[in-house]
């Protein structure tokens, strides 16, 4: 594939939807339309990392839709197969004989619980609020926009020669949804407010300027759901009735949303009514004002220029048009990327929990796969941006998630298994639940803990943080490797450890000598690439924290005998044991590559040879339609970004933005999932930074399309903060803060230097000029500020 460049007049002259502006353009940093929503994947989102809304935009109905991140369907339950232990031994024998149909037909009914668990609990949205304004004609300057420098959306228009105006955020520090209402004339502002939610179950009640709506949903199976929606009025007048407040003839309005559940033992109604009492008294220009402080404090720590074109003229829904068509726009670029860790701090705020499937952004009673946690690489692909992009402690939610798992988890390895740790097998939902259940193609596959802890210890890598490590990583990651020493089997072919049965995730292949396909397996390449990742990195924590001798001796013993990544007659990696032949050549999970990213066991320092294995993998996926999804794709930038080869990462990351990004700029795998969006985000970074090699690699895989550019504020581990300046296509200079004041290896090409140690606090130079020795040019103290650049 390669991008075709075409003059964007061109391009945009095609499309019908766009117009030049003559109003003032909004600033970069922003996703905008010149007309209302037409569907959801048109809508803005905003978020505090619990409460989020998708905003419409319409002239005579605005509707935004509501999400609560604790809304959720079902309860806690207990659906393992009482057989599974006594099951176990005869589907690995029966695997290690070749039987594979028989195999995965008893583990299908011996060892996978029976109970269709998405049948049994979904996240679901709140409700909507909507704001009838009445039939409005003669709308001109029209205007939606999302700014996610400020993290606030507006809607603005003329109508009947007075220019209104919306704002809507939703605040971390004030806990709500806010909407102000404005108009250039006093007395211009007419509108209903109403709440509802799908289903019509929910009481909603309005009494003085408030409307309540509360529901003990899924029939009364899931959360007490609580909303309250507050009305404040300068000027004109109020009324309230059945479902809604109207609100006529005033100057200014603002509206205050806030919402709760008993998911985590407090009573809603309590919870949701002390919110508003906080923040309704608030003058708005306030809670505005703490609201863009506390987003930029996140926000504003990274920035990026990629090169700029004209995109910025033309509505975000002809930009992503235009791209589609062959124009390259890096602004836009520039948008997404930020755009990606604006979802992050809009939908996972410590003390929360992790951004699902769809982040916190989901309408309906039953969004595509619950909008649940898959932890076969969904959930782990949303967290990837968070430490590179600066965001450390916004992964948190999901360590504290995987650590709520472990007394669910800790039963499922005795009781399904009968083994000590925890596991967790491709997915889980908010009651915890970690049993192999589903089809054997995607259930059986315990390795959805043993994952997570990847990202759980990279946040140790990047934060440096002891008592992290002591209290919230460690104790999971031990766990986990018990589980998987006690998991894996000799097999008898070999003499090495395998594990199984488990799959490939969710890939099939032709059964040698038989008749259909089949998935289960002893032995998939995956399984072993994240266990010698995990024991490895418990190994390290243990070391660090000078704990657990005799069981690191174990894991040591285990390690040795551990399957090692294998390559085929045709020098693919292979993605089992044997070489199977794939049923899906082009399948979207290309799994056997974990090692190459977001693992680090394939490296140009390791073993250069299994690059050259991985790029054949990719391109045989990539020959056979691969990449269809949103996140698929995501993932294949950050391969290519590994393999530090920036014309494909750069082609991918243009496939991702042509065939799968909606207008509002969210991933389609589709229908919206929202892993992708941050997959890309993390893959942009790793074209520009690297450090999962024990060295920091400056533009790793930089595309010949970013000639001249900055990316400042990203994160290397062992905890430097990174500026790297570029043009013509080469580093012009670094500026590495160290937080922690850990030794510093750089690499920029074949260029290393090195410092032995640095001091906390202080910032290093380092230059790109090839004439010079390779140095670290100086140091200076604390700011970067003052540095050249
Ligand atoms: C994984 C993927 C699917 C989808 C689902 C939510 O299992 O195989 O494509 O993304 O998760």
């Amino acid at each position: 594939m390669n991008p075709k460049y075409y003059p964007l007049p061109a391009v945009l002259i095609l499309l019908s939807s766009i117009s030049l502006f003559s109003q003032e353009l909004p600033p970069e940093m922003t996703i905008w339309f010149n007309r209302p929503a037409a569907n959801w994947n048109e809508a803005l989102p905003v978020g505090n990392g619990r409460l989020g809304a998708m905003i419409f935009g319409g002239i005579t109905e605005e509707r935004l839709q509501l999400n609560e991140e604790t809304v959720w369907t079902g309860a806690p339950r207990w659906d393992a197969n009482p057989d599974a232990k006594k099951n176990l031994p005869e589907v690995r024998k029966l695997l290690f004989e070749g039987k594979y149909a028989e195999a995965e037909k008893l583990a299908q009914i011996g060892i996978m619980g029976q109970f269709k668990r998405d049948m049994a609990s979904s996240y679901q949205t709140l409700g909507d609020l909507f704001l009838d304004f009445g039939h409005t004609t003669g709308v001109t300057e029209y205007q939606r926009e999302l700014n996610i420098e400020e993290a606030i959306a507006s809607v603005t228009y003329r109508a009947g020669g007075t220019s209104f105006s919306r704002e809507i955020f939703a605040t971390t520090p004030g806990d709500a949804i806010v909407i102000r209402l404005t108009a250039d004339r006093p007395g211009s502002i007419t509108f209903t407010a109403r709440l509802s939610r799908p289903g019509n179950m929910a009481g909603v009640r309005a009494e003085g300027n408030q409307i309540r709506m509360n529901e003990h949903i899924g029939n009364g199976t899931g959360v007490k759901m609580e909303a309250l929606l507050r009305v404040i009025n300068s000027g004109g007048k109020l009324y309230s009735g059945g479902d809604s407040v109207k609100v006529s003839g005033a100057d200014s309005v603002t509206l205050f949303l806030t919402a709760a559940t008993d998911y985590r033992g407090n009573d809603p109604r309590e919870s949701s009514v002390s919110s508003m009492d906080k923040i309704s008294s608030v003058d708005y220009y306030l809670v505005r004002k703490e609201h863009i402080d506390d987003y930029q404090s996140l926000f504003k720590r990274v920035s990026i220029d990629l090169g700029s074109g004209d995109g910025k003229f033309f509505t975000t829904d002809a930009r992503v048009t235009a791209m589609q068509n062959g124009y390259v726009d890096t602004d836009l670029i520039e948008l997404y990327y930020q755009f990606g860790r604006y979802l992050l701090i809009s939908s996972s705020r410590p003390g929360n929990l992790p951004a699902n499937l769809q982040g916190i952004w989901a309408d309906g009673l039953a969004p595509p796969w619950s909008a649940d946690y898959h932890i076969n690489i969904n959930i782990q692909m949303n967290y990837w941006p968070a430490e590179i992009t600066n965001l450390g402690e916004l992964s948190l939610p999901f360590a504290e998630f995987i650590n709520d798992l472990r007394p669910s988890a800790r039963r499922t390895a005795e009781e399904v298994y009968g083994m000590r740790g925890i596991v967790a097998h491709y997915t889980t939902d908010v009651w915890h639940y970690t049993e192999p259940l589903g089809a054997v193609v995607y259930g059986m596959w315990p390795m959805g803990i043993a994952w997570s802890c990847q990202n759980i210890y990279d946040h140790y890598l990047f934060s440096g943080d002891i008592n992290y490590l002591r209290n919230k990583a460690y104790p999971t990651m031990r766990e986990a490797s018990q589980f998987c020493t006690e998991w894996l089997v000799t097999n008898p072919k070999t003499g090495l450890l395998v594990s199984g049965p488990s799959i490939s995730p969710e890939n099939r292949f032709r059964i040698p000598g038989g008749e259909g396909t089949a998935s289960l397996v002893m032995g998939p390449a995956m399984d072993h690439m994240i266990i010698r990742d995990l024991l490895q990195n418990t190994i390290q924590a243990s070391l660090i924290l000078d704990t657990d001798r005799s069981f690191r001796k174990r894991m040591e013993k285990t390690l040795e005998r551990l399957t090692p990544v294998q390559t085929g007659s045709d020098g693919r990696i292979m993605e089992w044991s044997e070489e199977f032949e794939e049923a899906e050549p082009g399948h979207r999970h290309i799994s056997h590559l974990y090692s190459l990213h977001p693992g680090n066991q394939i490296t140009a320092q390791k073993n250069p040879e299994l690059l050259e294995a991985a790029r054949k993998t990719i391109q045989y996926r990539l020959s056979h339609g691969g990449g269809h999804t949103g996140w698929s794709r995501a993932w294949i930038v950050n391969f290519f970004a590994r393999l530090k080869d920036g014309e494909a990462a750069w082609e991918n990351v243009l496939a991702l933005l042509g065939k799968s990004t909606l207008p509002n700029l969210l991933d389609n795998h589709p229908p919206f999932q929202i892993d992708g969006n941050f997959g890309a985000t993390a893959g942009i970074t790793e074209m520009l930074l690297q450090s999962h090699s024990g060295e920091i690699e400056l533009l790793p895989a930089l595309p010949d399309a970013w000639q001249k550019g900055h990316i400042h504020g990203i994160m290397a581990r062992g905890g430097f903060e990174v500026d790297i300046d570029w043009e013509d296509g080469k580093l012009k200079q670094a500026i590495i803060t160290s937080r922690l004041g850990n030794p510093l290896k750089l690499r920029y090409k074949n260029i290393v230097a090195g410092l032995e140690s640095t001091e906390k606090g202080k910032t290093y130079l380092f230059r790109g000029d090839h004439s010079l020795p390779p140095v670290i040019l100086s140091c200076h103290s604390l700011s970067s500020a003052h540095l050249p650049r």
